[in-house]
């Protein structure tokens, strides 16, 4: 069995952590370098002042972690500029929050380079080697350039933007034709997936045939679909355990006759954070007799924080929180709590088991697996209602949530009022066909997916979606 070489911008390092405080990305990618052996490299998130590239090397739980330090100027041009100034916005369809300058770009190009030159010795011959996400798009071609020959592999965790958008970047073309130096690139859902090709056919005049295989010249790489899920088990038994219903007791007792609306996302405009409060207000105004009937819970831990965008959108959201509070609030209810803090996943699992409701409602979503741990969570005797963006990537495998187009707060109003209002029979048939797809395509069956489309292997079984 070949070995596996992840690469990310940041590294999960394994813990024993019983309260299973890891996200399912980081445990399934530590659970397959654990089975094949290997390694995860990345930005160890620490600076220094002149880039040495000594690598850090953390052995445990079977795994071993390499990190590298980046000067200032790297993070502010690569990390907080390209990376997230530029690219997030563009991906995620916000051009008008989109920025555009050379630095961005240059930076982006030298930390590409830095982690190729590390990160090459590291590596063995017959290594599989994963990169991860809109950080390191170039890396794989840094990494042929360097004469690696493996099999090398790159995932895009948010969304392929329409090529309309996409040519708006300056150097669009150059981006894209680095996705050709490696052999299997893999998004969440046929949508990025189309838009990728799209932009292959009509603006590089390339073909891409009947196994997904994009050809531009003599450049060939396998596009494929693979929509990432969750520690489906994991979260499920998480949703049982004695911190679960703790949580779930004292959401309750704070509540007791009103029905909890859920929200849970890190604080990002493209969560839509600004237009669920609109939404609900709309609730609220179209509701008198509903209104001290329900409440929200937005969980939103802040994010990014030294980008400007980050910061006017949570000075927004606080103060539109306090509006809507001092207009509908009564001696006795408030309608929305708003809470800037991370939890710990079994108290998560209890905190959506207790919701009537979860509002899911980007304005656009690589994938949101907010929405799958909400149905992984639930009581299957009487589960909640997910409300669901039909522009998030899992609106796909959760057709049988109740799906609403987040920018209008009509929409969002009369879906929380159907959710209200919804039988019990209708609610556990919606949960049951979501469930099932919830546990079918797990992280762990997304991993498999992946690396056995990129170890060239044939993906049998008729919830693959190799395209
Ligand atoms: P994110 O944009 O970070 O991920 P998402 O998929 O929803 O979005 O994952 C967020 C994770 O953070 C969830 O596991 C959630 O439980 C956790 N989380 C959020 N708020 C929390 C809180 N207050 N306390 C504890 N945990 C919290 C990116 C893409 C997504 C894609 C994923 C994986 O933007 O579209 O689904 O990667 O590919």
């Amino acid at each position: 069995m070949s070995r596996l070489v992840v690469i990310s911008n940041r590294v999960a390092v394994p813990t024993a952590d019983a309260a299973g405080n890891q996200g399912g990305l980081a445990v399934a990618l530590l659970s397959a370098l654990r089975e094949n052996g290997g390694i995860w490299f990345g930005w160890s998130g620490e600076t220094t002042p002149e880039f040495t590239g000594d690598i850090r090397t953390t052995q445990g739980g079977g795994v071993t972690t390499a990190t590298i330090d980046l000067e200032e100027q790297d993070i502010d041009e690569y990390y907080n500029g390209y990376a997230n100034r530029t690219l997030w916005p563009l991906f995620h369809y916000r051009i008008d929050l989109t920025e555009f300058e050379r630095d961005f770009e240059g930076g982006y190009r030298r930390v590409n380079e830095r982690f190729a030159d590390t990160v090459m010795p590291l590596v063995e011959d017959d290594d599989l080697v994963w990169v991860h996400d809109y950080h390191l798009i170039p890396l794989g071609r840094e990494l042929r350039r360097r004469g690696m020959k493996n099999r090398l592999g790159f995932f895009l965790h948010t969304p392929w933007p329409p090529a309309r958008l996409l040519t708006s970047l300056p150097s669009h073309h150059k981006l894209v034709e680095s996705m050709f130096a490696y052999d299997v690139v893999g998004f969440h859902t046929e949508d990025w997936l189309d838009s990728f090709r799209r932009y292959v056919v009509d603006i590089m005049g390339g073909t891409i045939d009947e196994d997904g295989c994009a050809t531009v010249g003599d450049r060939t790489v396998r596009t494929i679909v693979a929509p990432i899920g969750i520690d489906t088990a994991e979260f499920e038994a998480a949703a049982a355990s004695p911190e679960a219903r703790f949580a779930h007791d004292r959401m309750h007792m704070s509540s007791t006759g009103r029905s909890l609306i859920v929200g849970v996302d890190r604080l990002d405009y493209s969560k839509g954070l600004r237009e669920r409060l609109l939404g609900y207000e709309r609730f609220l105004a179209n509701n008198p007799d509903r209104r001290a009937l329900v409440y929200l819970l937005q969980i939103a831990p802040p994010s990014r924080a030294d980008v400007d965008t980050y910061q006017e959108i949570r000075s927004d959201l606080d103060a539109l929180s306090g509006r809507i509070n001092g207009e509908y609030a009564d001696i006795d209810w408030v309608p929305i709590r708003y809470v800037n803090r991370g939890y710990p996943r079994s108290e998560l699992a209890g905190i959506y088991r207790a919701a009537r409701i979860a509002l899911v409602t980007p304005l656009r979503d690589g994938m949101n697996l907010v929405a799958k741990e909400y149905v992984a969570a639930q009581d299957p005797e009487d589960p909640g209602v997910l409300i669901l963006s039909s522009f998030a990537g899992a609106a796909a495998q959760l057709k049988e949530a109740v799906l609403i187009n987040p920018y209008s707060a009509e929409d969002m109003a009369d879906a929380i009022t159907a959710a209200l209002e919804m039988p019990r029979a209708e609610r556990i048939r919606r949960w049951q066909a979501m469930i099932e797809n919830v546990r079918a395509e797990d992280v762990f069956w997304w991993c498999r997916l992946f690396l056995d489309a990129l170890e060239g292997r044939e993906v049998v079984g008729d919830t693959a979606q190799i395209g």
